[in-house]
């Protein structure tokens, strides 16, 4: 950094220095260089090298001098050296103390800058997932009952054979009972057969055994059945069903009812129509048609053409259920339905795969955010 043009190691007779009047132009052109090399001096990485030069205990500038200048000079000289040194000096370590403490802030400043955080900056925008279609599914339902003041009741999927079919009128031998639709639990012989629930009627059995009318309930859950998947059936899928017994309960409360559920869940343009069915638990049954929420009626793919979907099964409960959980027939009225979860889902957003639901594409998750 520094070439010094006035070089220090040399003694004052060495330079020619004889006179006490030679030494103060000597001083001062001592004190221009180092004048420049401070100004040169303003980055931290060259602060601590011009310090040295200067400043350094046994090879710095002030150093040499008192080494080579002044203790070897003659008397006469002596005197007018001491005082030179004695003003430079102060000048010296006055600047570079200067400099450290510019250097010092400024690199405080830098570090505060680059820490600097911008408050309007956008947020780091983490992914989070979302409710599954098949959720968000049940809960408009449960949403569009609960206004209706009915209660939300859910049971275990693995079940009796009373409870899911004998309680429910549907006796041995009935082609309902078919052990091709049923899940059997393999399990030792001797004890009670175990099944997975194929509907989640059970539930509502233990709910009418558990409590007695008025009974206004909506019973949501996984049900089991052994199909072949494809794109309108799994082993596995999702049901409500709602069950209302009192002791007035009408048809025309039925019928408005299942109005209400149609409205509310795919429109209030929506129009329904009830077909003769047939179900061991309901006389009368009937299945309830909706006309198609696509074309309006007049007749598309969705609704093959004949201007109506159809939605799910329902009918006034009979009275041969009461009888397995002791209510009495005489006194009550009351109706009932089932309804596909997944079906439900897969007309009001066009879904054409019901196995879309299973495959946990994110692709297609995401688009019912
Ligand atoms: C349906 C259709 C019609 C139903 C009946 C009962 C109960 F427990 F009251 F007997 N629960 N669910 C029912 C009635 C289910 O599904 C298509």
């Amino acid at each position: 950094m520094t070439t010094k043009t006035i070089s220090v190691t040399q003694t004052l007779a060495q330079l020619g220095v004889t006179r006490p009047t030679q030494a103060s132009p000597l001083f001062a052109a001592l004190r221009r260089e180092f004048d420049r090399d401070a100004e040169a001096a303003r980055e931290e990485a060259g602060w601590k090298a011009f310090r040295d030069a200067w400043l350094g205990r046994k090879s710095g500038v002030l150093a040499q001098i008192t080494e080579n200048w002044l203790k070897p000079a003659p008397p006469e000289l002596k005197r007018a050296v001491g005082q030179a040194l004695n003003e430079l000096r102060p000048h010296v370590e006055a600047v570079v103390e200067a400099r450290r403490a510019a250097i010092e802030a400024g690199a405080e400043q830098a570090a505060a800058a680059r820490e600097r955080v911008d408050l309007s900056l956008p947020g780091v925008e983490r992914p989070i997932g979302s409710r599954h279609l098949i959720r968000q599914t049940f809960e408009e339902i449960e949403r569009i009952f609960l206004a209706l003041g009915y209660t939300v009741v859910e049971g275990p999927e693995i079940e009796t054979p009373y409870y899911n079919f004998e309680a429910l009128n549907i006796p041995e031998h009935h082609p309902a009972r078919d052990t091709m639709d049923t899940f059997y639990l393999h399990l030792p012989p001797g004890i009670t057969p175990r099944l997975l629930r194929t509907h989640t009627s059970p539930v509502q059995v233990h709910a009418m055994e558990a409590q007695k009318p008025p009974v206004r309930i909506i019973v949501p859950g996984k049900v089991y059945r052994r199909d072949n998947p494809d794109a309108t059936h799994s082993f596995m899928f999702h049901q409500v069903e709602g069950l209302a017994v009192d002791t007035d309960i009408t048809f025309c409360e039925f019928k408005g009812t299942v109005e209400y559920l149609v409205t509310q869940f795919f429109g209030p343009t929506v129009k329904t129509r009830l077909r003769p069915s047939y179900f061991p638990f309901t006389e009368p049954s009937a299945e309830v048609d909706a006309s198609c929420h696509v074309c309006g009626g007049s007749g598309c793919r969705t609704c093959k053409f004949s201007g109506w979907i159809e939605l799910f099964g329902a009918g006034m409960v009979d009275p041969a259920v009461y009888g397995f959980v002791n209510y009495d027939a005489k006194r009550l009225s009351g109706f009932a339905f089932g309804l596909g979860v997944d079906r439900f889902a897969m007309l009001k957003y066009g879904i054409n795969d019901i196995q879309l639901f299973f495959q946990n594409d994110v692709r297609f998750l995401r688009q019912f955010p």
